[in-house]
């Protein structure tokens, strides 16, 4: 009898917290807003909605944000196979990407390590597969590769994720040396390999990075698919450090491939890259930014080439693109120069309403920070500025924006290692394991490198590939999957960045493309700061980060209003929301879920 009152009161309360938001749409069905926004009612184990009174305290002073490494203890036991037998193959150094992803919709995200295999011609065939990591809900995690029908032996290098049937459950494109593979979410656990009937059978591509997209803006998410370069064992060619021993070439020596733009079609793709304006044959990409550069409402694409030049493929919104990178000034270095670009993200750095984008570089040149100067410009500000120093001996592969600390100001996190294991050999400053790397935005778009108080797992060298950021634990705050080429994946926690308030938003779009992936929020504080993401695919290095977007809020305890403008054109406004909770927005609709955070962990 006392735990069915105390259920009533519960579900009271979130009732009458949630009066206090009101879902104003500018779709059509504007008028059945209110009767069609509903509440979650609360399970047991989950705590009810706090009233904004109820928050933590803030404290006086924030403590330090630190990592914690848990993948031990959460469970994650996954080790990349590289596939390498001592012929120093070009793709062996090059993987593998990781994922956050919640494929079965239970509001958890789930983890995805891809894997590579062996080669063809290799004496001993060890079949390792990916993996898929179910979370368990109490900050554990169980390997369901098996039962998901995931276990296929190919030569992974990355992944993206999305919902490209626009069934509610996100599927799984894993880009690979060789055919590349699509997985159908079922929305039973399992998958299955759609590759053939979607229409995304290839030729051999080296494929790296990969992004859902919708460039047509018709609900149906595209797919851009990054290729490195022309390679096969056969052609596989000599190279070497110390003139005696063989060591991976650089992409130079080898022909570039071009990378391949799907039309997603209702479910089905077509390959538009000719139409689109996208072949570039000479292109050596290694990662993709899918970013509106020019705020123009279509989504525009950012290539980071591999000893090529960049591409900024601007979005003609008539099907084709042009590419403006060498005009923006994100194509090379500031002496003219193109790097080794790798990974890559963008945000707006600066609140000054433009993204800027950041790519991460080759040993010896730094990452690059192309702050947005407006009217289609940008400036590398790495060279001029204490981030270039700190940033030249690294090789970054997997880099992202996330803000760390909850203030409000998205920061950097850089995978860093090698690509020779025995570069210390012959260039003594290099090693072939890095730390990784954190930078604070200190505000204005300037960058403060706080590796050394980040915790442990900021001291510990690793051959860092693929990276992406997720709150596995949903304690509000943004946790870090890092992959090692030929090692472990690390799970690394956040923790004591929830000491500042913030919130969550996943969004649904019905018109546009089920994720709303191009879907743009833009969060208005009390005190009349802004800040603006986008759900996006994409971004990092082969890897893609969980779809939900978090958004520092310090110490507001409230949202004065939030926008979501969607890729259909659709603006849902919403007012007056309390920090700290999940919200999930449905397209025209507004509110549909709200889930206070910290959620409770269930223990088993
Ligand atoms: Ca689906
Ligand atoms: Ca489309
Ligand atoms: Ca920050
Ligand atoms: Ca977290």
């Amino acid at each position: 009898m006392k735990k069915q009152i105390l259920q009533l009161i519960l579900v009271i309360a979130v009732t009458v917290g949630l009066g206090g938001c009101r879902s104003q749409s500018a779709s059509e069905d504007a008028g059945s807003t209110a009767a069609e926004t509903k509440t979650a009612v609360p399970t047991p184990g989950v705590s009810a909605s706090p009233s904004p009174e109820e928050l933590p305290p803030l404290p006086d002073q924030f403590a330090e944000v630190t990592f914690t490494d848990v993948t031990a203890e959460a469970g994650v036991h996954f080790v990349h196979n590289n596939g390498a037998f001592g012929k120093k193959y070009l793709p062996e150094t090059n993987g593998s990407g990781c994922a956050f992803l919640d494929y079965d919709n239970d509001g958890w995200q789930d983890i995805l390590l891809i894997n590579s295999t062996s080669f063809p011609d290799a004496p001993k065939r060890i079949d390792s597969v990916m993996a898929l990591y179910r979370n368990n809900q109490d900050g554990t995690f169980a390997d369901v590769t098996v039962a998901a029908g995931l276990a296929k032996p190919v030569y992974g290098q990355g992944v993206a994720v999305g919902d490209y049937d626009n069934d509610g459950f996100v599927d799984i494109f894993v880009t690979a040396l060789g055919q590349s593979l699509l997985f159908r979410n079922n929305g039973d656990g399992t998958f299955t390999d759609v590759t053939e009937t979607a229409g995304l059978t290839s030729p051999g591509y080296f494929s790296s990075s990969a992004a859902f997209f919708d460039y047509d803006k018709d609900g149906w998410l595209d797919l851009f698919l990054c290729n490195y370069v022309e390679w096969s064992p056969e052609t596989d060619l000599f190279c070497s450090l110390d003139n005696i021993n063989k060591s991976y070439c650089t992409p130079e020596k080898y022909q570039g491939q071009s990378s391949r733009l799907y039309r997603n079609t209702g479910g089905k793709f077509v390959d538009v890259t000719e139409e689109a304006g996208l072949l570039d044959p000479g292109g050596k990409s290694l990662g993709v930014a899918i970013v509106d550069f020019n705020r123009d409402g279509w989504p525009d694409i950012f290539v980071a080439n591999d000893t090529q030049p960049n591409m900024l493929y601007r979005n003609n919104g008539e099907g084709t693109f042009t590419d403006v990178a060498l005009l923006s000034g994100v194509a090379l270095s500031e002496e003219g120069k193109a790097r080794g670009g790798m990974g890559t993200d963008f945000a707006d750095i600066d609140g000054s309403g433009n993204p800027s984008i950041i790519v991460g570089n080759f040993s010896l040149e730094m990452l690059a920070i192309f702050r947005n100067q407006g009217e289609g410009l940008f400036i590398d500000e790495a060279p001029s500025t204490n981030v270039g120093r700190d940033t030249l001996l690294s090789l970054t592969f997997a880099t992202f924006f996330f803000d760390y600390d909850l203030d409000g100001r998205p920061d950097i996190f850089m995978a860093n290692g090698h690509v020779a294991d025995d570069i210390n050999k012959v260039q003594p400053n290099l090693t072939y394991a890095m730390k990784p790397q954190l930078f604070r935005n200190e505000g204005d778009g300037r960058f403060r490198e706080t590796s050394s108080q980040a915790g442990p797992p900021f001291q510990k060298p690793v051959v860092g590939r693929g990276a992406a950021y997720g709150d596995y634990d949903n304690d509000g705050d943004l946790d870090i999957l890092l992959t090692e080429n030929g090692g472990p994946a690390y799970l690394l926690r956040n923790d004591n960045a929830n000491q500042a308030r913030f919130v969550r938003f996943k969004t649904v779009g019905s018109e546009s493309n089920r994720d709303g992936i191009g879907a743009e929020i833009t969060v208005s504080l009390p005190d009349e700061t802004k800040q603006w993401q986008v759900v996006h695919s994409g971004s990092s290095y082969c890897s893609q980060s969980e779809l939900p977007l978090t958004f520092g809020l310090g110490r507001n305890d409230e949202i004065a209003t939030v926008e979501i403008a969607w890729p259909s054109g659709k603006v849902d406004t919403l007012t007056d929301l309390p920090a700290n909770h999940l919200y999930v927005v449905k397209e025209g609709v507004g509110i549909t879920e709200r889930t206070p955070l910290p959620m409770r962990i269930k223990r088993p």
